[in-house]
C-alpha cells in the first residue's frame, strides 16, 4: 500500500503532492513501482497534528481520487475517520475505507462499508492524535490491541460488513511508546491469528528514527528491515512511502518464506 498524503503537514510527505496532478503523478510512479494499493490522506494524523474540517478535507482528497480513477484501475482506499469524506471518496472512485479510529470517531462509517460493500481497515489507536502520545498505558498491550480489533471487527459485521472486506492494524505509533511499538511488531503474530489480513503501517515512523538516530528522510533502510520483519510475522499489507524498495524487500522475503514452507 503505497502513502498519498494531499496534506500540508504530514509528517513525511507532508506539502509534497498538494496539486492534483503532482499527486497522480506520484500515485502513478507508486503503482508502476509495484503498489497494489493507493492510500489517500487529506488530514494528517501525526502526534499534535490540527484537525481538518470536513469541507477543507473533500476539496483535498476528491480531485485526487477522481483524477486517479480516471487515469487508471488503481485500487484507491481513503485514510479518513469522517464519513461524509468516505462516503464521497467512495462515489469517485475509492474501493476501500483505512479508517484510524476503527468506526469509532463516526460509527456510521461501519454503516457506510457495509452499504457499500467497500474494504474497511481497523485501525487501533489508544486516545486520539492530538494527545495520544501522553503516557498510553496499556494491561497487556498484545492482547489488549487484539481483543480491541476482534470486537470492532466483529461489531463490524453486526451492521453488515462482510467477514472478507475487513483487514486489521494494530496502530504503529497511535498511542504507543518506543518499546510498545516494538513489542506489537515482535508479537504480530498474535494478530496474524485473528481471520482477518493484519495491515501494518512502519514507514518512516518515529520509533525507527528514535533506535537509528536518523530523521524522516533517512530512515528508509530502517523501515525496510520493519517491514521484512512485519511480513514474516504474518502482515498481508504494509503500507509505506518507498514503494520500490519495499517490493524488493518484500519479493526477496516472501520468496525466502515460500521455501521455507516446503
Ligand atoms: N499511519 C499513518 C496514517 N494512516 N493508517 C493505517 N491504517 N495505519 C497506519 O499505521 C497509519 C495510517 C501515519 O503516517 P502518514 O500518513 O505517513 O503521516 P500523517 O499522519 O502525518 O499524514
Amino acid at each position: 500500500m503505497g502513502v498519498l498524503n494531499v496534506t500540508p503537514d504530514s509528517f513525511s510527505d507532508g506539502g509534497r503532492y498538494v496539486s492534483p496532478e503532482l499527486a497522480v503523478a506520484r500515485a502513478q510512479e507508486m503503482l508502476d513501482d509495484g503498489a497494489d494499493i493507493i492510500d489517500v490522506g487529506g488530514e494528517s494524523s501525526r502526534p499534535g497534528a490540527a484537525p481538518v474540517p470536513v469541507e477543507e478535507e473533500m476539496n483535498r482528497v476528491l480531485p485526487v481520487i477522481q483524477a486517479i480513477s480516471h487515469h487508471s484501475s488503481a485500487v484507491l482506499s481513503i485514510d479518513t475517520t469522517k464519513v461524509e469524506v468516505a462516503r464521497s471518496a467512495l462515489a469517485s472512485g475509492a474501493h476501500i475505507i483505512n479508517d484510524i479510529t476503527a468506526g469509532e470517531a463516526d460509527p456510521t462509517m461501519l454503516d457506510l462499508a457495509a452499504e457499500t460493500g467497500a474494504g474497511l481497515v481497523l485501525m487501533h489507536m489508544q486516545g486520539r492524535p492530538q494527545t495520544m502520545q501522553d503516557n498510553p498505558k496499556y494491561a497487556d498491550l498484545v492482547a489488549d490491541v487484539t481483543a480491541y480489533l476482534s470486537t470492532r471487527a466483529e461489531l463490524a459485521q453486526q451492521r453488515g460488513v462482510s467477514p472478507q472486506s475487513i483487514a486489521v492494524d494494530p496502530g504503529i505509533g497511535f498511542g504507543k511508546t518506543f518499546d510498545h511499538n516494538w513489542m506489537l511488531l515482535s508479537e504480530l503474530q498474535q494478530l496474524s491469528a485473528l481471520p482477518y489480513p493484519v495491515l501494518i503501517g512502519i514507514s518512516r515512523k518515529r520509533f525507527l528514527g528514535e533506535l537509528c538516530g536518523r530523521e524522516v528522510d533517512e530512515r528508509m533502510p530502517a523501515s525496510l528491515a520493519a517491514a521484512v520483519m512485519a511480513r514474516s510475522h504474518g502482515a498481508a499489507i504494509i503500507r509505506v512511502h518507498d514503494v520500490k524498495e519495499t517490493c524488493d524487500a518484500l519479493r526477496v522475503t516472501d520468496r525466502l518464506l515460500r521455501e521455507e514452507a516446503l
